[in-house]
């Protein structure tokens, strides 16, 4: 049988003790069945939080936060309030449908699953025996519980070709890539999350400092990180140090703000890391005993004087040494990082610039600090991508897309430019299907998504799986098939590395609606019916529980587990698998020098690199487009594209909205609520200004993921999308790792729209 190990090779065995304390799953009260669950995607998120579903007649009628959760201890969010919106509204997808028309046209014909699946398997055969399994392209979206599934239908396809639309693939994979390559493994910020005692625990001490850089949790919860937990540790004395071009709500309650120019951040932290090696602060016992390479890190860092950074990042340099010296004479930090890091040029290399500081000050397996984490139980299927690569064949393997970037090629990280090249032009070889679950491309993840529309059209064959006619699926999908929400389904929480999660199906799904797992097991089971046996997602989670001795019964009743844990894990011989003391790298050690760069020729240690696309770099074009324009920061009424069906949530943010610092808006006759055309030479986007001191005045804020799903489907504007999407003014562009991306920096200009101009 299968076994689930810990890293230093013992089994994991599921023990009652590892339950909070008993509690029942499902009670009446009041005329409802309360059903206890996690909130999954979709509608998506990237958090599990604790939910009570309250059930009439087979009808959600109430959600609430589970009290009783630790992992959000009673809390939810305006969009899982509103969740209700979402499972009942109208223009929920219901059935399986087929394209009649031409393309965009909206002429459907209802079909069965059996059908549509038979559709889908003909035109995969064809095209697999044509062009091979390499023509197939499987995209897939954000962070849900449905990543490591999808991979499989990849897998079992025999396509190496997955990836999302988003350019250099630039949300969170860089941050777990660099921490696996510099310490083994992944980290976290510990907010007591791994206990289910939470704050309150006996090991457990806040952290003095919380380095909060690139991020906005309280709005975001991003990874699987309640932004809540960061209240609660304020309540607790945890004092911030925020980075960040915006004001944030965080920012403005820190002891140090540091406000620099977008893409600048590897300058910041260089700077930060010089300031503390030049005053000897580093935490020599830690640095001494625990890593590698630090003397080639100190050389490096003496290039990056904090009177330089300053005039880099545009803020002062005893700023910078305040923040500097406050860091290092924490007794505990740790350090709570976004996707912002992941959307610069050289995430690989920024993400270490700041993760190094960690190292320094020894902010490592200790309480409040940052802490490793590994799939609770060793359940890794729910919440890493690439579930059943071995199904994949190696010849299939060497064919993936990325073999100009060496380092996504040993990371196994599907290029996005190099297969929308592919799409576009068959080289190196024809792409000539696509499939899209769990994304929206044309309205949020692709960069020019105008000529991700021409990619698309270019294709034989699209299905899309969504909830809802979405832009994209409007646009080019011959088959569209329907996914159900979590209330409506069987799962277990993925992304956590904290508990294991039941998600409990508490109503039917509406329609003919399947879940994604479903979909993609009995899609998948016509190609290797002997690789995906499953009859019902209770066998599949049957399946995936089986080496633990439960079952999702089991699970379901006990609705989370979460595993002992102990701090000082490197010390105690837990990380490695040769059960000897350290970390699970060549060394043992924390390495300041990333040797998997360094062995494919780049450079190891972490630099500054220009943004491509700014002031400094292209000073010709800042004549033309003077401001420096970021997107996409997280606000709480939607998730990405998601939630525009919704009346509560868009009442909560109206229109797309660009935020303005006031100096700017006036040297632009602009007023706070003024319909604004934000412009490059890719395009121009029609935003209402949010006039705001909230933001550096050189620097724009563009709202990302807009869609009109009111529109009138057959208008001839694909809902609008490409009228107020931000990403119509960016270009899929990554750097030499083949990642990153340049959707935080980019140059604009800004105007009122006048009369008749729309
Ligand atoms: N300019 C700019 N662009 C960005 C960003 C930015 O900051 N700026 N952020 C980027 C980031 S970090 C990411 S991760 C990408 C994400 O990009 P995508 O993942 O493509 O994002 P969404 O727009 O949320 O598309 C998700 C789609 O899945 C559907 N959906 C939701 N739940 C389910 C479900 O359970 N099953 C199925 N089948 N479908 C479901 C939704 O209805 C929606 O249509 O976007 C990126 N795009
Ligand atoms: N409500 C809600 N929650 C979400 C999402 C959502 O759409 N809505 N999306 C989910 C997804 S896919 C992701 S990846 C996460 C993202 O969540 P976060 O990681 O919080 O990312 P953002 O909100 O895009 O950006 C965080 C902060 O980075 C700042 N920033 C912009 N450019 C730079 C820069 O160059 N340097 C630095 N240091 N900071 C910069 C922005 O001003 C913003 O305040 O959130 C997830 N959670
Ligand atoms: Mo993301």
């Amino acid at each position: 049988m299968t076994v689930y190990y810990k890293p230093n090779g013992d089994p994991y065995v599921f023990a009652p003790q590892d339950c909070a304390k008993h509690r029942e799953w499902t009670w009446q009260e009041d005329g409802y069945t309360v059903i206890r669950s996690h909130a999954r995607t979709g509608p998506g998120c990237h958090s599990n939080c604790g939910v009570l579903l309250y059930v009439k007649n087979g009808r959600l009628e109430k959600i609430e936060g589970d009290p009783e959760n630790p992992f959000n201890q009673g809390r939810l969010c305006p969009r899982c309030l509103a969740v209700k919106e979402m499972l009942y509204h109208p223009d929920r997808l219901l059935y399986p449908m087929k394209r009649v028309g031409a393309r965009g046209e909206n002429q459907w014909e209802r079909i069965s699953w059996d059908e549509a699946y038979d559709i889908i398997e003909q035109k995969f055969r064809e095209i697999i025996e044509r062009y091979g399994p390499e023509a197939i392209m499987v995209t897939q979206g954000t962070g849900r519980d449905t990543i490591g599934y999808v991979s499989r239908l990849a897998n079992s396809l025999d396509t190496p070709n997955q990836s999302s639309w988003l350019a250099g693939n630039s949300c969170y994979i860089q941050r777990l890539f660099l921490t696996n390559q510099k310490m083994g493994t992944f980290v976290v910020a510990d907010c007591s999350q791994f206990f289910p005692e939470r704050f309150d625990h006996p090991d457990y001490r806040p952290p003095e400092y919380m380095l909060i850089w690139g991020n906005n949790p309280v709005f975001s919860n991003s990874d699987g990180f309640l932004g809540h937990w960061i209240v609660e540790l304020m309540k607790r004395g945890t004092k911030l140090i925020t980075v960040d071009p915006r004001l944030t709500w965080l920012a403005a309650k820190s002891e140090y703000f540091l406000q620099l120019r977008p893409g600048t951040d590897a300058a910041l932290a260089l700077a930060i890391g010089n300031v503390i090696c030049e005053e000897g602060l580093y935490e020599k016992e830690f640095v001494e005993t625990w890593t590698e390479g630090f003397d080639a890190y100190r050389e490096r860092v003496r290039q990056y004087p904090p009177e330089w950074a300053a005039k880099v990042c545009g803020i002062d340099a005893n700023l910078i040494r305040r923040t500097a010296r406050a860091l290092a004479g924490a007794s505990s930090a740790a350090l709570q990082w976004g996707a912002s890091v992941d959307q610069v040029i050289e995430p690989i290399h920024t993400g270490a610039a700041i993760l190094d500081l960690m190292a320094l000050t020894g902010n490592i397996e200790k309480p409040g600090t940052m802490v490793t984490a590994a799939p609770a139980f060793g359940v890794k299927n729910t919440w890493e991508g690439g579930w059943g690569i071995e199904l994949l064949s190696q010849k299939q393997a060497d064919k993936a897309l990325n073999e100009c970037y060496p380092y996504s090629r040993r990371t196994g990280s599907t290029n996005v430019e190099m297969v929308r090249n592919c799409m576009r032009r068959g080289e190196p070889h024809p792409m000539k299907a696509c499939w899209m679950q769990t994304t929206n491309p044309l309205s949020n993840s692709a960069q020019d998504p105008v000529g991700a529309l021409e990619e698309l059209q270019k294709m034989e064959f699209n299905v899309v799986v969504d909830l809802f006619m979405t832009a994209t699926a409007l646009a080019v999908a011959d088959i569209v098939l329907p996914a159900a929400c979590y209330a409506e389904r069987p799962g277990l929480c993925g992304h956590q590395p904290y508990f294991l999660g039941a998600i409990v199906q508490a109503v039917e799904p509406p329609g003919e609606c399947k879940t994604d797992q479903q979909i993609v097991y009995e899609l998948s089971s016509r190609f290797r019916p002997e690789d995906n046996p499953w009859q019902s997602d209770r066998e599949l989670y049957d399946h995936l529980l089986a080496p633990l001795n439960i079952t999702y019964e089991d699970m379901k009743q006990r609705t989370w587990a979460y595993p002992p844990f102990e701090y000082g894990k490197h010390e105690k011989g837990l990380l490695r698998k040769d059960g000897k003391a350290g970390f699970e790298t060549e060394s043992g050690k924390y390495e300041f020098c990333n040797r998997t760069l360094e062995e494919l020729g780049y450079d190891p240690l972490p630099f500054y690199t220009e943004p491509p696309h700014s002031p400094i770099s292209e000073p010709e074009r800042a004549q033309r487009y003077p401001m420096i324009l970021i997107t996409g920061a997280r606000h709480p009424a939607f998730f990405l594209s998601e939630h525009r069906q919704s009346p509560s949530l868009r009442r909560l943010h109206p229109s797309p909205a660009a935020t303005i610092h006031p100096d700017t808006a006036q040297q632009y006759g602009i007023s706070n609520g003024d319909w604004i055309w934000v412009e490059n030479e890719h395009g121009r986007i029609k935003m209402k200004a949010q006039v705001t001191l909230a933001i550096r005045p050189d620097v724009i804020n563009a709202d990302n993921g807009w869609w009109f799903p009111e529109r009138d489907p057959e208008d001839g504007t694909l809902f609008g999308t490409f009228e107020s999407n931000c990403n119509v003014l960016l270009t899929p562009r990554n750097g030499s790792t083949g990642m990153g991306s340049t959707i935080k920096s980019e140059l604009c200009r800004v105007y009122k729209v006048s009369e008749g101009d729309v």
